[in-house]
């Protein structure tokens, strides 16, 4: 059947665009412009701003100093994120209640040390100067089965019915923050239907001011750790009683994250010290800390890369239609027949990078080690990450530097593995060394993305699918090397020794749960109209189930379970599990039965990993904390329709 994905792209082919045929007969479509807003990404001028490395986050002083406290809120502000000159971008995003300097796209970096917990209260601020409600920057559809204020307590968190097609929701935000990675009780794990909506003075009457799980998870807090949660906030601890590790918090609201994730909130929670992590000055550093001088050189560097398209006011571009997806105008949910949203679209690519909130920045580096954590915050993007001699190298140009990796989501992998790309699905992050060591000063090298500008589904750029624009998406940052300041005293990387990787122990369940693409059971050939997850049935075939489906992983509290993640769709899904750490095993493919380890840089434990089409993926976990959880694709337009599911550990 062709699916409108294919509809698309034949549909480029009317638009003009060149098409090449690669190497196994693809049919590979060259530079086609990506479609966005009406800001010509063209014509936004590339390494003209300084890579802006975050800050670090204050906390509050309070009695107990055997905890960092933090009070964050989620705020609306006006941001440069195009270069100067052009306009400003109205964006979300956290910082310190009592530090207004501190409100930053992305956030302000948490420090966070091992075995000590940190609690934050999370503060829903998206009110105005008035105290009334802001509504949402970006259009949300209200067919999804989603956190849905308007429905009040019995109708939140439901998919609601429509008699005709209903435009965008415009009431209160509601919001809820998850530490991806953190190893997190159910009470503080952010839990996709325990959101909250501001405060504010005008919040219409039925509307749910909280989601299903708020209250629940408020007693639990409070009987636990002895602080209650004030309206429009929630407060959770993090026990910090994992390895050291690069951590992020962002939004999870059921039905949601895609938009509030898009328009900003998110930053970088830094997990470091005890016998996980490596001695001071072993790695480069220095790492930004409070109460740093102003123009401090830093050789540790958190970088977060996000696609973002803009209008030409500046404002962020997001669909506010299913056609922008497809083409498809209807009929939509409301009108008959018809189970197609009308807003939301299945995947979502920016026309331009964003890397710590400014378009293609250019970083100063100098001739020395550098430690580079790198996150893929895309919504729908993997990305292929190379540095080249050249903004516009493709393919099979070598990488002018290496890239060192020492860590992922779970910390230090086992050994370093110096690889020429990062390959890395949305949510992944992979903690590297690039040595700068001996380029002549105003050498200049490039960050370069050879990912597609459309869903991933494994392969080597322009040979199984056309590579990124090289003219927008295909270029993400600028080194430009500059006098050295001072003496280059770390470790060089094929001599560091990594902290002792423990591998989990044997497994005594074997779970199969399955990926799977849903096209319109009334329309033919319109789809896709949701991603699932599921299960499988005892003939291997899968099995469907949606959010509101029972719960059928639940492992007892302390197994170690191998998931087998079966990939039925056609592309691959960056699939994420709450509150654990895990292995990654091996992946089958399905037509041959062939096993492939894991990758070199996969060796050490993750929290995300790119389950492939037409494989099974195997990750091993042992779930130690009781209680309800969630586990999903962490392409968030799938997440926010139907592509996670809740488990439960114990009973
Ligand atoms: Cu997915």
């Amino acid at each position: 059947m062709i699916t409108r994905r294919d509809f698309l792209k034949a549909g480029a082919v009317a638009g003009g665009s060149v098409f090449l045929v690669g190497a196994r007969g693809v049919t590979l479509r060259a530079t086609a412009a990506i479609p966005g807003g009406t800001l010509d990404p063209t014509t936004i001028p590339k390494y003209v701003t300084p890579l802006v490395i975050p800050p670090v986050m204050p906390g509050v002083a309070v009695k107990d100093r055997s905890i960092d406290y933090y009070e964050i809120a989620v705020r609306q502000f006006v941001q440069q994120i195009l270069p100067p000159g052009m306009p400003a971008t109205t964006v979300w995003s956290y910082g310190s209640v009592s530090h207004p300097g501190t409100f930053n796209y992305p956030a302000f970096t948490i420090e966070a040390t091992v075995d000590r917990p940190a609690r934050v209260k999370w503060v829903n601020g998206l009110v105005d100067g008035s105290g009334r409600y802001l509504p949402h920057l970006l259009a949300v559809d209200p067919t999804l089965h989603w956190a849905n204020p308007p429905g009040g307590s019995r109708g939140r968190d439901m998919r609601p019915d429509f008699e005709s097609t209903p435009g965008p929701y415009t009431g209160p935000v509601p919001m809820v923050v998850h530490l991806h990675g953190g190893h997190n009780t159910e009470e503080s794990d952010g839990y996709a239907e325990a959101w909250y909506l501001p405060t504010a003075s005008d919040i219409p009457s039925g509307h749910a001011k909280v989601g299903s799980f708020y209250s629940e998870f408020r007693s639990k807090f409070q009987a636990t750790w002895g602080q209650s949660w004030s309206p429009g906030t929630a407060v959770f601890q993090y026990q910090n009683d994992q390895r050291a590790s690069t951590l992020w918090f962002h939004d999870h609201t059921l039905g949601m994250t895609r938009l509030n994730v898009y328009a900003g909130p998110a930053g970088f929670y830094l997990l470091r010290g005890g016998s996980s992590d490596l001695g001071a000055g072993v790695l480069p550093g220095p790492a930004p800390k409070l109460g740093d001088p102003g123009g401090t050189r830093y050789h540790e560097i958190p970088l977060a890369i996000q696609d973002r398209s803009f209008n030409a006011d500046g404002a962020l571009f997001y669909p506010s239609s299913r056609e922008f997806f497809d083409w498809f105008a209807g009929p939509y949910i409301g009108s008959q027949h018809s189970d197609i949203s009308p807003i939301w679209n299945p995947e979502f690519f920016g026309n331009a990078m964003v890397v710590n909130g400014r378009t293609w920045p250019v970083l100063e580096v100098e001739p020395r080690r550098y430690r580079l954590r790198f996150l893929n915050g895309c919504n729908s993007r993997f990305l292929i990450l190379k540095i080249a001699s050249h903004p516009t190298a493709r393919g099979r140009s070598r990488a002018a530097l290496p890239f060192w990796q020492i860590g992922t989501e779970g910390g230090f992998l086992p050994e370093p593995v110096q690889i020429d790309q990062l390959l890395m699905g949305p949510a992944e992050r992979a903690d590297v060394i690039v040595d700068f060591t001996g380029l002549r000063v105003g050498e200049e090298l490039y960050l370069i993305n050879e990912a597609p500008d459309e869903p991933f589904g494994g392969g080597i750029p322009d040979r199984d699918f056309p590579a990124s624009d090289p003219g927008t998406t295909g270029q993400v940052m600028k080194f430009s090397v500059v006098p050295p300041t001072s003496t280059d005293t770390s470790v060089p990387p094929d001599q560091l020794t990594l902290p002792t990787f423990t591998p989990l122990g044997e497994a005594t369940v074997t779970r199969q749960v399955s990926l799977n693409e849903e096209d319109s059971a009334v329309l033919e050939g319109v789809g896709p109209r949701a991603a699932l997850l599921g299960t499988l049935d005892s003939a291997g075939n899968p099995v469907h189930l949606g959010w509101d489906d029972p719960i059928t992983e639940n492992p007892a509290l302390d197994a170690t379970e191998i998931w087998e993640i079966h990939n039925f769709t056609e592309d691959a899904h960056p699939i994420h599990i709450h509150e654990v750490m895990f292995e990654v095993i091996d992946r089958e493919e399905g037509e041959t039965g062939e096993l492939h380890g894991p990758e070199a840089w996969e060796m050490g434990f993750k929290d995300t990993v790119i389950a492939f089409p037409g494989e099974a993926t195997r990750i091993k976990a042992r779930f130690d904390l009781p209680g309800l959880f969630v586990w999903h694709c962490h392409i968030v337009e799938h997440e926010d329709n139907e592509m996670m599911r809740p488990y439960r550990v114990g009973s």
